[in-house]
C-alpha cells in the first residue's frame, strides 16, 4: 500500500488512497462506491467539527422537535443528519436514503445512483452534553432495480443485512475514527486534525477469539429473560480457564461499546426486555451495519435465537434485541437465551 510521505519520513495513507487502492477487491469496482464512502468521510468531517466546538456555541440543547419516536432531537442530531443528506445527494452515487431522523424513505430525485444507505447520523445522542463519545453508523446497499415506485424503492431498503455490500461507524471521541468494510476485512482510519485527513490506523482489524468486557445496562435486570440473567451469572463466575469473571464496561452509545468491543473482544448485549420485547436498537441502521462489520472481523452477531444478517425487514425503524462481539461469546449467550427465553 503506497502512501504519503510525512516530513518525518513516515508512510501515512489516506482514506481516499486506501479506498482507490482497494477499489479492485469490490466485486462492484466501478467507482461509484468509492466515492460514496468519501462523501461518507467528508460529511463525518464537517460533523466532527460541530461535535468538537459543540460546548463552545451554541448548538447544545433542545430544538423543539421531535424525531419520529417521539425522542427530543438536539440540534446536533438534525446538523449530522442534514450533513449526510447533502453529501450523499450532492455524491450522486445514491438514490435511495434513510435516517433514524427522518419517518420515511429520502428518494433522491436528482440522481440515478446504483446505492442505498441507510444511516443514524448521531447515535448516542442523550450523551452529547455531557462530552461521552457519540457516533455515525451507516448501512449501503446495491439498488436490484431502476423503479422510480415509491413502493419499489421502499423494497429496495427493506433487504436483510446479508445483501449489505458497506458498512461502517464513525466514532467522536478522544479523536475520531472512521471504521468500515466492504466485504474484504475491516479497516480503522484515525481523523489528524491538523491536515483534516482520515489515516489508516488499524488495518485488517480481527476481533480477539476472547475478551474480558461484557456490556449491557444491568439497570434493566429484573426486566430480562430468564436466559440472560442466567448468562450474565455465567460471566460473572470465577472461572480462570474460561477468563471469567468478564467485567462490566457500558457506555451507552453504541458505537463506543461495539468499537471497544471490536478492539478488546468480549460481548455488548442490548436484550429484549419485559418492557420492550423487541429491544431498542434499529435493525437497519444500527444493527445491521454492527453486525456485518463484527462478522467482517472474525465475530458474531444475533438477536439471541439467530444471526442479526439474516432477519427478513419488515419495518424501517424496527427494533431487534442484539447480541454482538466475540463468536464463542455470542454462542454461549444464544444457548443460555434458548434454554430461558421467557420473562418471569
Ligand atoms: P439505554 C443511545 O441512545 C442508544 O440508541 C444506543 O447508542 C445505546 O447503545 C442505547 O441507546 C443505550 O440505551 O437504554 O441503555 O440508555
Amino acid at each position: 500500500m503506497s502512501g504519503m510521505e510525512t516530513s518525518e519520513g513516515r508512510q501515512v495513507v489516506t482514506l481516499e488512497q486506501f479506498i482507490i487502492e482497494r477499489q479492485a477487491d469490490f466485486e462492484f469496482a466501478s467507482g461509484e462506491l468509492s466515492h460514496l464512502l468519501r462523501d461518507v468521510g467528508l460529511a463525518s468531517r464537517i460533523i466532527n467539527r460541530e461535535v468538537n466546538k459543540a460546548g463552545l456555541v451554541d448548538i447544545l440543547g433542545i430544538t423543539g422537535k421531535e424525531n419520529v419516536h417521539g425522542e427530543e432531537v438536539k440540534k446536533l442530531d438534525a446538523f449530522a443528519h442534514q450533513e449526510l443528506i447533502n453529501a450523499l445527494s450532492r455524491g450522486g452515487e445514491c438514490s435511495i436514503l434513510a435516517s433514524e431522523e427522518h419517518d420515511d424513505i429520502i428518494p433522491v430525485t436528482s440522481a440515478t445512483g446504483k446505492y442505498v444507505v441507510l444511516f443514524d447520523p448521531l447515535d448516542g445522542s442523550s450523551n452529547i452534553d455531557v462530552n461521552v463519545t457519540i457516533g455515525t453508523i451507516f448501512s449501503v446497499y446495491r439498488r436490484t432495480n431502476t423503479s422510480k415506485d415509491i413502493g419499489d424503492l421502499r423494497e429496495e431498503v427493506l433487504k436483510p443485512g446479508n445483501q449489505q455490500v458497506a458498512a461502517g461507524y464513525v466514532v467522536y471521541g478522544s479523536s475520531t475514527m472512521l471504521v468500515y468494510t466492504t466485504g474484504n476485512g475491516v479497516n480503522g482510519f484515525t481523523l489528524d486534525p491538523s491536515i483534516g485527513e482520515f489515516l489508516l490506523s488499524h488495518p485488517d482489524m480481527r476481533i480477539p477469539e476472547r475478551g474480558k468486557y461484557y456490556s449491557t445496562n444491568q439497570g434493566y435486570y429484573h426486566l430480562f429473560q430468564d436466559g440472560m440473567k442466567q448468562f450474565l451469572a455465567h460471566l460473572q463466575e470465577e472461572d480462570k480457564a474460561t477468563g471469567r469473571p468478564y467485567s462490566l464496561r457500558y457506555i451507552g452509545t453504541l458505537v463506543a461499546d461495539v468499537h471497544r468491543t471490536l478492539l478488546y473482544g468480549g460481548i455488548f448485549m442490548y436484550p429484549a426486555t419485559r418492557k420492550a420485547p423487541d429491544g431498542k436498537l434499529r435493525l437497519m441502521y444500527e444493527c445491521n451495519p454492527m453486525a456485518y462489520l463484527i462478522e467482517q472481523a472474525g465475530g458474531k452477531a444475533s438477536d439471541g435465537f439467530g444471526r442479526i444478517m439474516d432477519i427478513k425487514p419488515t419495518e424501517l425503524h424496527q427494533r431487534v434485541p442484539l447480541f454482538i462481539g466475540s463468536a464463542g461469546a455470542v454462542d454461549t449467550a444464544e444457548s443460555f437465551l434458548k434454554k430461558g427465553p421467557e420473562f418471569s
